[in-house]
């Protein structure tokens, strides 16, 4: 890992802009998009804190692409970012869980070499309960040829081909988790200032977690192997006195975030009903790759059950994946279990 001179309470801004220090070949352009990510958030996180006083909560009426209500803070946040970072100069195209298409850079704006996909408002089934809820963004390079608009090719690239991805958790404090390939680290908004604090530099996540997130409402959806490895969980740890607390919160960004910083492991996976059609519930592209990004980079690990999140090629912009990531030891374990290995 690059050494990054941190420093208590050095702010995003200041931390990015280190981190450019480390590209000699670097335009600043990144730099620029980062503080632009930064600002659209902060303004999300100022609408999001007053939902409840303001006429912002409740359903805009609208349904998104994957047939989700879509609440009015949604509507606000994609228009957010869309605009925030659509006019900066430095993306070819963005795509959004909003938008069934991706969206073009707005007429009469520079073009540039980054792909931005976001999931604008994560979890806004929690919104009117006041639960936590967040944004999670990705960044690629292009890879299609010109200096033009973007293609689709852009945006279904694998996870592993992100440059940098990460998610602000808008909870009891707002909290933006970021990596660029070089360490997880976790900036939290001082109001005050109206800027992000690098409060958790380098997040590691526990070998082995206290934890597992799964809903269990949905238990006689599971196929075999997630029955036995949830029923090994509860009984192997009981045995060694230490068994594993549930936590389920319902918002992805929210659900992870705890994985990661006390370890443990998270489980989405698929509605096996009918085993020769399974149903999985999380969008791969801007959803699944930025927090496997995140959870690597953190020395955790992501995958299907069978795959690793990022090796997947993308084949549609909405794209559906059973998600299981977090600690090493305890994904390992699940994938013994699918694998017939246990
Ligand atoms: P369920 C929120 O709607 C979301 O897309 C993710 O943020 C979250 O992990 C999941 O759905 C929760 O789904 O079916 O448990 O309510």
């Amino acid at each position: 890992m690059r050494p990054i001179q941190t420093y208590k309470l050095m702010t995003l801004n200041r931390y990015v802009a280190e981190e450019q220090r480390w590209h000699p070949e670097a335009t600043g352009t990144f730099t620029r998009m980062m503080w632009d990510i930064s600002l659209a958030t902060k303004m999300i996180a100022r609408e999001v804190n007053k939902a409840g006083l303001a006429d912002i909560l409740g359903d805009a009426g609208i349904e998104n692409v994957s047939g989700d209500r879509v609440q009015k803070l949604d509507a606000y946040a994609q228009a957010r970012i869309s605009r925030t970072l659509g006019r900066g100069g430095y993306l070819c195209l963005m795509a959004s869980e909003e938008q069934p298409e991706p969206t073009p850079v707005p007429e009469g704006y520079p073009r540039g070499p980054y792909v931005l996909v976001f999931d604008p408002l994560d979890g806004s089934s929690n919104i009117d309960v006041n639960v936590s809820i967040g944004t999670i963004f990705g960044i690629y390079r292009r890879v299609s040829a010109g200096e033009g608009d973007g293609t689709l090719e852009d945006v279904l690239q694998p996870g592993s081909q992100l440059i940098a991805a990460g998610y602000v958790i808008y909870g009891s404090s707002t909290m933006l988790v970021y990596t660029s390939g070089n360490g997880v680290h976790g900036f939290t908004l001082d109001p005050s200032l109206g800027e992000y604090l690098l409060s958790h530099p380098d997040i590691r996540i526990p070998e082995r977690g206290t934890t597992y997130s799964i809903n269990e409402g949905y238990a006689g959806r599971w196929d075999e192997p997630t029955r036995r490895y949830l029923s090994w969980l509860k009984q192997e740890d009981a045995a060694s006195g230490r068994p594993y607390k549930h936590r389920y919160v319902g918002t992805l960004v929210a659900d992870v975030h705890r994985t990661l910083l006390t370890g443990g492991i998270f489980l989405y996976p698929s509605d096996a009903r009918d085993p020769a059609r399974p149903k999985p519930k999380l969008r791969l592209v801007y959803e699944a790759n930025p927090m496997g990004f995140i959870i690597e980079q953190a020395g955790g690990r992501a995958s299907t059950g069978r795959e690793r999140i990022l090796e997947l090629q993308p084949a549609g912009l909405h794209q559906r994946v059973p998600l299981v990531l977090g600690s090493r030891r305890e994904v390992e374990l699940y994938e013994e279990f699918v694998a017939g290995a246990r």
